[in-house]
């Protein structure tokens, strides 16, 4: 290879090292210029640092990552810590940058959530008025010396910087009393019969107990309620972070372009590592509705396939402009599209499944599942996969150790109960 050709295509290190020793400078002195936080650090206090982590196939790659600092003892992680807040509540969030690389933070559908720079070593809060209740998407929007200006920021945003940022509703039920994760102003007349349904007819079985119940605001999930957050990873591109900095690489120049993702990730993990874990796969009894908030923030499109119930999809974020879309109309599915920046809110009833012959063939009466299932025992697991090809392999091959986890049936319509009983015993 000539030396120009390695300059142009490849030579990242050398490159572009000595190219952006001066933009870096005048883009970090721009940055210190904005003012420290006034007061309190506020109602959330993060801080951005990087985090080595490793992949399904044993290969550790550096990441950007998010720690939470005013709760507990916590790690940084990828994604960043799931953040609860209620809707109306005045929010101050303020993110430290221990990077040597000036850093960001940004909400979709939140324009006001919005810290432009944070220099590095450096503290920057941003206080807000909480939107109506919803699945938004946290993240640093910020651009790195060598992306264009003309295309969106999208480096530190997929290098891990991203987290869910969960709006909770002040007045959440129906008239009926049903609770529903949405507040009472976006109700439609479909979302609130849907909800007044659980546990109370045929299809949605299971009386009191039917009814959805939401996480509590200092959980990160629950049992009824779970996150999947997808992502991809280019390790060429995670390669660019490093303790002093990052490589300024022209692969910056298109990122897009030059994006070729080798792992497909939910929740961080992906493969064999979402075989399990109380973050992912909902576990539950027949009657026992479970939310799954579906957030996007890689590059790729996804197209999540789930098997064995068809899902509700409650809600969705307007692509324009960020904003949480609860819809008039229910639209059941069992394939749904995750685009970039995308977020959809799923309701997995737990119904029956149609392959289960819970109803005796000729008298039609219903019979308990727990008789009914001869051949299926208990647990009933069903895979989600998606159905974008490239996202079953992970390394740029490995099948099946994409974007694919499972649900399970553990039992029967009041199986949990007949299970705590039997435990007490
Ligand atoms: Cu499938």
């Amino acid at each position: 290879m000539k030396r120009r050709d390695f300059l142009k295509y490849g030579g990242a290190g050398i490159a572009a090292s000595t190219a952006a020793v001066a933009p870096l400078g005048s883009a970090a002195e721009a940055c210190t210029a904005a003012q420290p936080c006034p007061g309190p650090l506020g109602t959330i206090a993060l801080r951005i640092d990087d985090k080595r982590i490793m992949m399904v196939d044993g290969k550790f790659f550096n990441f950007l990552a998010f720690k939470r600092t005013d709760v507990g003892s916590q790690d940084f992680t990828v994604p960043g810590p799931v953040l609860r807040i209620r809707e109306g509540d005045s929010i101050t969030i303020s993110v430290r940058n221990d990077r040597p690389e000036p850093h960001g933070f940004n909400v979709t559908g939140i324009p006001a959530a919005t810290i432009d720079c944070i220099p590095p070593g450096e503290t920057r809060c941003v206080t807000f008025t909480a939107p109506i209740a919803g699945t938004y998407l946290y993240y640093d929007g910020s651009r790195n010396l060598r992306e264009p200006v003309a295309s969106p920021a999208l480096l530190y945003r997929v290098l891990g910087l991203h987290g869910a940022l969960i709006v909770h509703p002040v007045i959440s039920h129906t008239d009926a009393g049903s609770p529903t994760p949405f507040s009472k102003s976006t109700h439609s007349p479909k979302l609130v019969a849907l909800f007044d349904a659980l546990g109370t007819c045929e299809r949605f079985q299971g009386g009191d107990l039917g009814k959805w119940k939401g996480c509590e605001i200092d959980q990160e999930y629950s049992f009824q309620e779970k996150i999947w957050l997808v992502n991809q990873v280019d390790p060429k591109f995670n390669n660019l972070i490093t303790a002093s900095g990052i490589t300024q690489s022209s692969l910056l120049l298109n990122m897009l372009g030059n994006f070729l993702p080798r792992y497909f990730t939910m929740n961080g993990r992906s493969g064999f590592d979402l075989a399990s874990g109380d973050d992912v796969c909902p576990a539950n009894y027949i009657g026992e509705p479970t939310l799954i908030r579906c957030l996007n923030a890689g590059l790729c499109y996804h197209s999540t396939h789930i098997h064995g119930n068809h899902l509700m999809e409650l809600a969705r974020a307007d692509l324009a402009t960020g904003a949480v879309v609860v819809h008039e109309n229910i639209i059941e599915r069992d394939v749904w599209q995750t685009w970039p920046m995308q977020r959809r809110d799923m309701l997995l009833p737990f119904e029956v499944p149609p392959d289960i012959p819970f109803r005796n063939p000729v008298t039609k009466a219903a019979i308990p599942l727990s008789e009914a299932v001869v051949q299926e025992q208990f647990p009933l697991r069903y895979v989600m996969h998606c159905h974008t090809e490239m996202s079953q392999t992970a390394a740029g091959g490995n099948y099946p150790q994409g974007l694919v986890t499972h649900w399970e049936i553990e039992g029967p319509l009041g199986g949990r109960a007949l299970r705590t009983n039997s435990a007490s015993l």
